[in-house]
């Protein structure tokens, strides 16, 4: 088994077009590269272009997950006793690496998933900042000296690690989301064991071994790839092992549920960040361009695939028409194709041939709905294709932007998360409708209102039921160093980013140090002080 910072990168023979590396890729457990015990592999393809395979890797088995975790505990005990601050420098060596590489890290991520350069560009960035912002908090893992009640005895508050972590994440920002959980996790004094998103093997390896090159001791960070349903659902199985002590997970509801359910029944803290079904509410005082800008970019950026990207837009009636028609000006002459190859595309393929699989079924529930389609015919083939569509769609997993107008809450569509470019649109008859309507999914992750009216903002802020609300901006576009998270059907609660995400990977230990030299009975032995009540009349001073 080789070290992973002892060996380059090993090349296969590919057919790739332009000659592009496939590489074979490993798991990385207690520093080492390793194959999956039965030598099972799976394939990484370019969503913009099938023929393009970034190279194979491990679908590891349940006896790999358990080695890894065995990994992150024997690991545990010397990194949750190095300084926290000293854990602070080695992440700032991750952030000052991931600058250094920024550029080859945002050309895989966009090989492998699609998303345009730009777009990679700043959830590599995401990750940066991450990295910036923990860096300095491993000197500030702050606790508190408590006054006690007794005399000559002092008490204290420390965070604490919670043990080993199990890392789960969507592909879609493959790069910035393990970072929002890995970065914390390990600034606390954790270890972990990473299920790469099946879809993003080669960024994940990748990113592993750039933790590495930081100064990371083996065994902090397990790397292992495969599938939600193996590996992921073997890291899961062994909460019940007792082999897990928290798992942070990003993905749909309802695998959100299966964990948090696992989790509950054995007191395990779970991090879970799921779906959205994002409102937009567009009044009439709004500035109507800046207001048309934000909603196609929420609802079409990313081809939709955000946890954050719009879903139900509810546009107030006196200006439903009119906002309808500036949007579809800009839908219709959406430019799609390969960021690698292609100039100013808003956006690529899906993030694999799954998720535009998976993207087609949500579109029935549109379909049937009743809802007044505008725009988008499924998948983009040569026959039947947007005017601005470059190059070869068959190449890919390319989709047109869907448009359903009349949009009611009758609808299925209009409470299931459509994770891909396709918007409903939801008139409103006035503000508490509009409001009314936001608040009537199942979700609660990011909601935005586009007004002019401060009073309307206002309301809109304190009545909206989510974990983000952007006021004259998009539902999308979070910052390292704000929360990160929803309530209802979006997560239970738990945040990632900034500060707040600290209490998601510690917990808080209460320390009473008696100083008096005997045994001191908090409550009882307090001493108590009389009041002393003197009859004197205040009211003579009124
Ligand atoms: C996600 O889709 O899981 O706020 C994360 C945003 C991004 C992060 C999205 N910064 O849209």
């Amino acid at each position: 088994m080789t070290n992973v910072l002892e060996s380059g990168f090993e090349f296969m023979d590919a057919n790739n077009p332009n000659g592009s590396p496939k590489i074979k890729g490993y798991n990385i457990i207690n520093g080492k590269l390793q194959s999956a015990s039965n030598g099972e592999t799976f394939e990484s393809r370019n969503p913009a272009l099938f023929s393009d395979c970034l190279g194979e890797f491990p679908l590891s088995t349940k006896d790999d997950v358990h080695e890894a975790l065995n990994a992150a505990r024997d690991a545990f005990p010397s990194w949750s006793a190095t300084p926290a601050p000293t854990r602070g420098q080695i992440i700032g060596n991750m952030g000052r690496l991931l600058m250094q590489y920024k550029d080859d890290i945002v050309r895989v991520e966009t090989r492998e998933i699609g998303k345009t350069l730009k777009e990679s560009a700043g959830s590599v960035q995401e990750a940066i900042d991450t990295c910036l912002f923990f860096q300095s908090e491993g000197r500030r893992l702050y606790g508190q000296t408590v006054n006690s009640e007794l005399p000559d005895k002092e008490l204290f508050t420390y965070r604490r690690p919670l043990g080993v972590c199990g890392i789960i994440n969507a592909c879609n920002f493959p790069a910035a989301v393990p970072f929002w959980k890995m970065i914390p996790a390990i600034m606390c004094g954790n270890t972990c064991v990473w299920k790469s998103p099946q879809d993003a093997p080669l960024l994940s390896f990748m990113l592993t071994r750039i933790m590495h090159e930081s100064g990371l001791p083996n065994g902090v960070i397990n790397l292992v790839h495969g599938k939600g349903s193996g590996a992921g659902q073997h890291l899961v199985d062994a909460v019940d092992e007792g082999l897990v002590n928290k798992i942070s997970f990003t993905g749909s509801t309802s695998v959100g549920k299966m964990i948090g359910e696992v989790c509950g029944r054995n007191l395990v803290s779970a991090s879970l960040e799921l779906g959205g079904k994002n409102p937009l509410v567009i009044m009439p005082s709004a500035n109507m361009e800046n207001a048309v800008e934000g909603a196609y970019w929420a609802g079409f950026g990313t081809a939709g695939q955000r946890c954050t990207s719009l879903g139900n837009l509810i546009i107030h009636e006196d200006i439903y028409d009119e906002f309808i028609e500036k949007l579809m000006e800009k839908v219709e002459s959406t430019i799609i194709g390969d960021s690698m190859v292609h100039e100013n595309v808003l956006y690529g393929p899906m993030l694999s041939e799954k998720y535009a699989n998976d993207f087609l079924r949500d579109l029935e529930l549109c379909e049937g709905s009743g809802a007044r389609k505008l725009w988008g015919s499924g998948r983009i083939t040569s026959d039947n294709k947007p005017k601005n569509f470059l190059g070869i769609p068959e190449e890919g997993a390319y989709m047109w932007p869907h448009v359903y107008a009349d949009v009611t809450e009758d609808m299925d569509c209009f409470h299931e998360e459509i994770f891909g470019p396709a918007i409903t649109i939801v008139k409103a008859k006035d503000f508490e409708h509009a409001l009314y309507l936001a608040n009537a999914s199942p979700y609660g992750l990011s909601s935005a209102i586009y007004t002019n009216d401060r009073l309307e903002a206002y309301r809109y802020k304190t009545g909206i039921k989510a974990g983000m609300t952007g006021i004259n901006n998009s539902t999308t576009g979070a910052e390292a160093h704000l929360p990160f998270g929803g309530v209802k059907g979006s997560g239970n609660g738990t945040r990632e980013s900034g500060i707040w995400v600290i209490e998601a990977y510690s917990y808080w230990h209460a320390v009473n140090d008696e100083l008096s030299g005997k045994l001191q009975l908090a409550q009882m032995d307090v001493e108590e002080i009389e009041l002393i009540e003197e009859k004197v009349d205040y009211s003579s001073l009124a």
